[in-house]
């Protein structure tokens, strides 16, 4: 309810001619789906995240350029930017920085979607990715967010933590994202990945989301068909997290 107050704050300042004559509306978006599926991709979403709801300030010394470069270095098949300000302390602008220096990467926004201006939105600031997350929409919205995204060339990673959630979502070539931490609780269990994986057919590109802190996670959720990981505070705690993620990677 608080964002939607906030997005139709935005939403009555900025006309919707405007974004769509922002030079990123124009650019060819990229695919997160065919990164996360090369042969030889990492399978890291690597995500700026400064502060969380959970943990407080994670890092707030830190560039969104120099982590972005450093992301890059260490070969990520994506990144993901935060750009919910209330509770992440992200902005857009964050985003808009990540992409004038990432051209060959996809980036994800990662927000609280609750209205299609977003996803116009998502567009002009540059990204290729947007998020919905099924606990916060309806079927029907989930429904014609995504058909909106399609249209405009945007992919939608769909973000799921339960069964119910994943019952809102035509499950057919999707890319779903199992959130292993709960959103109420703020407790993390990757177990969850696992248990609700079965569940996802074949045809779905199968992400893991949150408290992956060690590589040997990696290891085993590959053997469930995970094809993405989406890492933020592991590499945002250290000091330089393109330098974390490289070593994490290597
Ligand atoms: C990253 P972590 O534990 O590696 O920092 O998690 C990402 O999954 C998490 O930030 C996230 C998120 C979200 C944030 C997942 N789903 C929805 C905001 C909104």
């Amino acid at each position: 309810a608080f964002k939607k107050k906030e997005v139709a704050k935005i939403k009555a300042d900025v006309p919707i001619k405007k974004l769509v004559e922002s030079p990123n509306f124009k650019r060819e978006p990229i695919s997160l789906r065919k990164s996360l599926l090369e042969p030889y991709s990492t399978g890291i979403i690597a995500e700026f995240k400064r502060q969380s709801p959970s943990k407080g300030i994670i890092n707030d010394q830190v560039s969104v350029e120099d982590v972005t470069t450093g992301y890059l270095e260490a070969n990520v098949a994506a990144q993901s930017i935060l750009t919910d300000t209330s509770f992440f302390g992200g902005t857009m602008v964050d985003l808009m920085q990540a992409r004038s220096i990432n051209t060959e990467k996809p980036i994800l926004r990662k927000d609280f979607i609750v209205d299609g201006f977003q996803i116009v939105e998502a567009k002009a600031i540059g990204a290729d990715v947007i998020l919905l997350i099924a606990a916060c929409l309806t079927k029907e919205e989930i429904k014609n967010y995504g058909k909106l995204a399609e249209e405009l060339g945007l992919e939608v990673l769909y973000e799921v933590h339960t069964q119910e959630d994943l019952d809102k979502i035509e499950l057919s070539n999707k890319i779903i994202g199992i959130n292993n931490r709960n959103l109420k609780t703020f407790e993390v269990d990757l177990e969850h990945s696992i248990n609700l994986a079965s569940q996802i057919p074949d045809d779905c590109v199968r992400v893991s989301e949150s408290g992956i802190s060690d590589p040997r996670i990696i290891t085993g959720l590959k053997e469930y068909n995970f094809k993405g990981f989406l890492i933020g505070e592991n590499f945002m705690k250290e000091e330089n997290p393109g330098l974390a993620c490289e070593e994490f990677i290597s």
